[in-house]
């Protein structure tokens, strides 16, 4: 009986240690990110320094990777270090040129036996090339430390390194493009995180608005970006606007040589994992038949309707009239 209960003992201790050599690395939780998108980065450390705990943990933040705010931890001291980017990035239509460059958080306890996630929100610019991008880690322990980077060299398996960075494989992003329109070059289309609202449905609505109408105007246009955080892609079909009795989805498309508006009889496709831009000279969404004038500052919900996400609800901002994009809501 003791010899069975002894055996047993020694093979859970076997598939414990399996396990820790599986985990032993600093890692992310996700594989994967997507250029001109945000990131959240969660490092895993999943042990201390050969049995000694973990008081520190740095992160490097890669060229590229901007806005990053990290996330504080209660009894941890979190202290960053701003620097002077390799060149200026676009930021929700604004320049950025400098930012968090490391992350530490010190005079922590985090024993051997333990785990735990540091946490930081940012942006994958647009110049972030595909492929796999490192953020070296250093974890510094009451004895020793483990400095997590090394990059694999290109045909090596990142597998058989000691001590490999995290990394994150990064994915061009895709984009529907209005009909017919190309970009006009500049992004100017503000996307606020911040206003953004997530749903159950893996959809996020940044930032919709519409623009106030003079007297007796029949229609407006709404515009938003919708993202689609799913592994599928969705379609936004329909939808409704509580001050107009008719609500379609269109495109800016070129008939007989001149720029129309028409409604998308299959709707507008939202990529898996990408975007589609509903904006001025663009896709856009119509209220047809206002009950009503638009005025500036107000907000007016609606409903869009997806053909997998199904309904989900909206509310508008109404900047003023002849506006070009949606601007600060604040
Ligand atoms: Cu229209």
């Amino acid at each position: 009986m003791f010899t069975t209960i002894g055996r047993m003992a020694a093979i859970s201790v076997a598939a414990l240690c399996l396990t820790a050599t599986a985990h032993a690395h600093a890692t992310f939780d996700i594989a994967e990110a997507t250029q001109d998108s945000s990131f959240k980065g969660v490092v895993k450390i999943g042990h201390g320094c050969e049995g000694s705990p973990t008081h520190t943990v740095i992160i490097s933040v890669p060229e590229g990777v901007i806005g990053v705010k990290p996330m504080p931890k209660s009894g941890w001291k979190l202290k960053t270090t701003t620097g002077a980017y390799a060149r200026t990035y676009d930021y929700f239509g604004r320049p950025m040129s400098e930012g968090v460059k490391e992350i530490v958080w010190s005079d922590g306890q985090l024993k051997d036996s333990e785990y735990d996630e540091f946490v930081f929100s940012s942006r994958i610019s647009g110049a972030v090339p595909t492929g796999p991008l490192h953020f070296p880690v250093t974890q510094l322990c009451e004895k020793g430390e483990h400095r997590w980077s090394e990059v694999a060299a290109p045909g090596v398996d990142p597998h058989s390194l000691k001590s490999p960075a995290p990394a994150v494989r990064i994915k061009a992003k895709q984009v529907a493009q209005a009909g017919g329109h190309g970009s006009h070059g500049t992004q100017t289309q503000a996307q606020h995180q911040h206003h953004a609202a997530p749903t159950a449905s893996g959809l996020i609505l940044h930032l919709p608005w519409t623009r106030a109408t003079p007297p007796g105007a029949k229609v407006a246009g709404g515009f938003m970006t919708i993202e689609n955080k799913t592994g599928t892609a969705d379609r936004l079909i329909g939808g409704s606007f509580e001050v107009a009795n008719v609500f379609e989805v269109h495109e800016m498309a070129m008939e007989g040589g001149v720029m129309k508006m028409r409604a998308l009889p299959k709707g507008l496709e939202v990529p898996a994992g990408g975007k589609a831009e509903l904006k001025p000279g663009g896709y856009h969404v119509m209220f047809i038949d206002l009950k009503r004038q638009l005025k500036e500052g107000e907000k007016l919900k609606g409903e869009l309707v997806f053909e997998k996400a199904g309904k989900i609800p909206v509310e508008y901002i109404v900047r003023p009239i002849g506006s070009t994009s949606g601007g600060h809501a604040h």
